[in-house]
């Protein structure tokens, strides 16, 4: 159930260290598609809370490049995320690269240590280190760095990793708790690494979103996890319904199967007194879109999340006492 109404918007327009440029303009197409209306229509207080400074001049030199700007960013973002926690709001994030999901996920295991749990929607498990990675993208590392993982590699490139990981402060994401949602494409070096729940889009064919929400909800349980960050890279969606991402996967969710996952996602965290800690959405990028159609169905997709049913609005039916109580 949500205690929480009030909802923080952020942007993170940084795309330096991605796969291609152009997700710096992911939170400005998402705005555009609606989403602060698309929240309001739903009972809940949006707020705005605009974008945080980024350095978009590119670097190079020893070790990843871009690094230095990319730090500064997650720090800014990190530091947003836990003042909007903190003040009893919940943030979503709008990326930019999905490196960016380190700053929100680390600023809610600070505010919510073992408990928290991460259901990583993707294509992509994104647990690679600097010395497993083939391309040596970083936007492939995430979740590695969120575990403290080591990074394998030598020289400038470990103390970047290592600067990284003291950014992230002490309370790592125990590997046990995170779950994968649109599987496709794991490196073998990853798959080994990958110790939580990885739901894959074999299993979205075989037993339905239904059963994998399902295996979700059992695996919340089993822990007690009392607070989920969602973490949405827009390339779980099949790229004919959204090809504005820069690592599209043909084989991902078709528009009903990423709504169905939305709505019982929803249903579940009711049911399981699981409260929502944060969402990130992230990797649109307009450069390689269709007339902002990416942006438009990860927006219609958050409202699903936030309780948006095809009858109408369950979060005003059912929850206009508790609402008027918490805000
Ligand atoms: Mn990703």
């Amino acid at each position: 159930m949500y205690t929480r109404h009030v909802v923080d918007i952020i942007g993170a327009p940084f795309d330096l260290c991605g796969m291609r440029l152009g997700s710096r303009l992911g939170p400005a197409a998402i705005r555009l598609a609606g989403l602060s209306d698309a929240l309001l229509g739903l009972g809940l207080a949006a707020q705005d809370l605009g974008d945080v400074a980024v350095d978009l001049n590119p670097t190079s030199g020893p070790g990843m490049r871009s690094f230095q700007p990319l730090l500064e960013c997650i720090r800014l973002l990190r530091a947003k995320v836990s003042g909007s926690i903190a003040a009893g709001r919940l943030p979503v994030v709008l990326g930019g690269e999905h490196t960016l999901a380190v700053a929100g996920v680390s600023a809610a295991l600070e505010a919510y240590g073992e408990n928290l749990a991460v259901l990583w929607i993707d294509a992509h498990a994104d647990v690679n280190t600097p010395g497993s990675s083939s391309t040596g993208n970083i936007h492939g590392m995430p979740i590695a760095a969120l575990w403290g993982t080591p990074s394998e590699a030598e020289n400038e490139v470990d103390a970047q990793w290592q600067e990284l990981l003291d950014l992230l402060g002490p309370t790592r994401l125990q590997a046990t708790k995170t779950a994968w949602f649109g599987l496709r494409d794991v490196d073998v070096s990853e798959r080994r690494r990958m110790h939580g729940l990885p739901v894959t889009m074999h299993d979205v064919d075989r037993y339905g979103v239904d059963a994998c929400v399902g295996m979700i909800t059992r695996w919340l349980s089993d822990f007690r996890g009392t607070h989920l960050w969602v973490s949405f890279d827009v390339d779980a969606l099949d790229p004919i319904l959204a090809p504005g991402t820069g690592t599209a996967v043909r084989g991902g969710l078709t528009y009903r199967e990423a709504h169905l996952l939305a709505e019982l996602l929803h249903e579940a965290l009711r049911v399981a007194q699981v409260q929502l800690a944060g969402v990130d959405l992230v990797e649109t990028n307009p450069l390689v879109d269709r007339n902002n159609e990416t942006a438009q169905v990860a927006v219609e997709w958050i409202a699903s999340l936030f309780g948006k049913t095809i009858l109408g609005n369950d979060l005003l039916a059912h929850e206009a006492t508790a609402r008027v109580g918490t805000v």
